[in-house]
């Protein structure tokens, strides 16, 4: 018989500042592990501006960028490792689209988000979007992993 092949992964999820002062954690939580993912890893905590202009590389120079470091700097984050088959896309599933007003009901972003006519786009979660961001995003949040 072929071999199966189980590639177990890792995703680091984050739940915003907004998601925390909602009382979403545990909503986050529960949908994580309703599906069957593993939590490693979960840390409630205040950003470092030095992490988290890192974290957000990528999106330097554009508009929404310092309004974004300023959200995520506005209170604490739950920060999550979570593990499974297939949880970096799993998990962008479970989250939807970006943009909350867009984002399918069912997903977290659709269920729980909505435009609050803010500078930012204050949409709940993060999650990784690929290996190689899992991988460089859980060694800035959770370095001892
Ligand atoms: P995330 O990184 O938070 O999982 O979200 P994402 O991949 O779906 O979105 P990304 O393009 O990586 O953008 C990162 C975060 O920046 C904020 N954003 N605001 N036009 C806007 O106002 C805008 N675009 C992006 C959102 O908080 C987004 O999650
Ligand atoms: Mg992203």
């Amino acid at each position: 018989a072929p071999a199966v092949a189980e590639t177990i992964e890792r995703t680091l999820i984050l739940v915003k500042p907004d998601g925390v002062r909602r009382g979403l954690s545990g909503e986050v939580l529960r949908r994580v592990e309703a599906k069957g993912y593993t939590l490693v890893a979960v840390d409630l905590r205040d950003a470092s501006p030095e992490v988290l202009a890192a974290h957000y590389a990528e999106h330097e120079g554009k508009p929404f960028y310092q309004p974004l470091v300023d959200f995520m700097l506005s209170g604490k984050i739950l920060a999550v490792v979570a593990e499974g088959q297939g949880v970096i896309p799993g998990f962008r599933s479970l989250a939807g689209a970006t943009d909350p007003t867009a984002a399918a009901p069912g997903t977290i972003r659709g269920d729980l988000g909505r435009d609050w006519g803010l500078k930012v786009q204050q949409n709940l979660v993060h999650g990784s979007d690929s290996p190689e961001s899992a991988a460089r995003e859980i060694g800035l949040w959770f370095p001892s992993l």
